[in-house]
């Protein structure tokens, strides 16, 4: 049972209350190029920040400041920073265009936005109505960096309630409109408190670092909550695809990386001279993970992946195994403080081995702003995430699919990613995606679309031979297309919703 005060402000915990207890000189936030800000230096730049927004901007608490820009130590401190003042953060992702950020805009009624100076383009042609933006990064006299140097600290954080809202973050899941998940201060540290504490369990030596945007609260989490919370330090990358990410792991003595399962896929080809010695913690999310993925990273690093799965509406990871708790193949169990289970779409709870629809609750439960999708997502008192899941005989829960994901083929239900899975066991294909597509004699036949090794020679009648041999014959795809990449959203989740799109093969 996690416990807060009434009176909590999550900005003021994670960075005041840690220098308390571990000092000002460790770091907390690396950049690439060796540069480093030690917590006394980021609590000095967030309160400077927190000055700036309430005497120049006129910020008060309760007002919703946009967040954008690529990642790095500024993002980070005017996060916290907003945090500190009572404010509300609503935090976008860098490739976000003007129209999206128009709609975001207008649903949480923001007012003020601190952006990068390399990111500003797109947010000027939103042409938000009385949005009053402010860059960082740019060295003009109304530059952000400016107007904080003239305003020293202390500032004391504002006394918020623990069920204030801090963040919105915004999702658009796989397909649209995006849809405004409200956290609070309590809801930050509650993260931390659970999949970070009882599963990551961090200690204060330990450098994150990894692939997510600080717009996707996976990246958030992974990047800033979870290292400030345990005195920890982290690497924040601007660019951070597979390939700036190995060597900056070896570079930095990396110990805790959080990426998605495709990064772990493409860096298995290329680990060879990279010295990952440091590396103890590497967590999966944001899709399913291959059994086939953790085991190849298994044998060739000796460290288990932590596989998870989280979602915006509750902020981060709330399924998920660690260590030896691990069982390749399944998500894990539900994170301390978290009850998990699977139930048909009356909420009635099906029996082990049946698939059906996860459902969750814990300490932090979805809460759309303004959305009329809340009804959808929170049934029962539950939250259905939109997963169908199987939950097996020992407690641990098995990814089937996106519920809308299964295709039916001639009678048979078949769960797209079991047929991704197995298309990935052939060593010549790095990503994978299945789709039903409409046939006049099947309702659908799974279609399959495939990115080749880079060099590779590979056929659809070698992919037919290996899929033969791996899944029965009615999982097999009937359309196989080779495609240079795969569409996905800008947090790297895939739109299969384009591929069922595109014209028949
Ligand atoms: O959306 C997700 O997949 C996710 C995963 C981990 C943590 C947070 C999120 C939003």
């Amino acid at each position: 049972e996690l416990a807060y005060p009434d009176r909590l402000n999550c900005g003021y915990e994670l960075l005041d209350r840690t220098l308390e207890r571990f000092g000002p000189d460790r770091p907390a936030f690396r950049t690439p190029d060796g540069g480093s800000w030690s917590y006394g230096e980021l609590l000095d730049r967030v309160d400077r920040i927190a000055q700036v927004l309430r005497h120049d901007l006129g910020v008060v608490p309760g007002n919703r400041v946009l967040l954008r820009g690529p990642t790095t130590p500024w993002l980070a401190a005017c996060w916290l920073a907003v945090m500190k003042a009572g404010a509300v953060a609503v935090t976008v992702l860098a490739q976000q265009r003007a129209s999206e950020l128009a709609t975001i805009c207008s649903i949480a009624r923001v007012g003020h936005a601190l952006c990068d100076i390399r990111s500003v383009g797109d947010l000027t042609a939103a042409e938000v109505p009385g949005l009053r933006v402010t860059t960082y990064g740019g060295g003009s006299d109304g530059d952000l960096t400016r107007l904080a140097a003239a305003r020293p600290g202390p500032c004391p954080a504002v006394a918020t309630a623990a069920e204030d809202v801090a963040l919105i973050a915004f999702t658009s899941g796989t397909t649209g409109r995006p849809k405004g998940c409200m956290h609070t201060h309590r809801d930050v540290l509650a993260v931390a408190d659970t999949f970070a504490r009882h599963v990551l369990r961090p200690v204060a030596e330990d450098v994150f670092a990894g692939s997510p945007p600080l717009g996707f609260t996976f990246g958030l989490g992974g990047l800033v909550i979870f290292p400030l919370r345990a005195g920890a330090s982290a690497l924040l990358l601007e660019r951070a695809g597979p390939e700036q990410l190995l060597p900056a792991l070896a570079a930095h003595r990396v110990s805790v990386l959080f990426t998605a399962p495709t990064a772990y896929r493409v860096m298995l080809d290329g680990l060879d001279g990279h010295d990952l010695s440091a590396l103890r913690r590497c967590v999966s999310a944001g899709e399913n993970l291959p059994a086939a993925t953790w085991r190849s990273w298994y044998e060739r690093t000796g460290l288990r992946i932590i596989n998870g799965i989280g979602a915006t509406e509750l902020l981060h990871i709330f399924i998920s195994a660690a260590d030896e708790a691990v069982r390749p193949g399944t998500t894990g169990v539900p994170v301390p403080g978290w009850q998990a289970r699977v139930v048909d779409e009356d909420g009635t709870q099906l029996p082990d081995g049946e698939p059906g629809l996860l459902a969750v609750r814990g300490p932090v439960g979805c809460r759309y702003l303004a959305d009329e999708r809340q009804r959808t997502y929170v049934r029962h008192g539950w939250n259905i995430t939109g997963d169908t899941y199987v939950r097996e005989p020992d407690g641990y829960f098995r990814y089937v699919a996106r519920a809308d994901d299964m295709i039916i083929s001639a009678g048979h239900n078949i769960a797209g990613p079991e047929v991704e899975e197995a298309l990935l066991r052939h060593p010549d294909v790095v990503e994978a995606a299945v789709v039903g597509r409409p046939d006049e004699l099947r309702g659908q036949i799974v279609a399959a679309y495939v990115v080749a090794r880079e060099g590779a020679v590979l056929s659809a009648d070698d992919l037919r031979t290996h899929m033969k041999a791996e899944l029965a014959p009615y999982k097999c795809p009937r359309a196989v297309e080779f495609v240079p990449a795969l569409p996905r959203t800008a947090t790297g989740k895939l739109q299969r919703f384009l591929l069922r799109g595109t014209a028949p093969l």
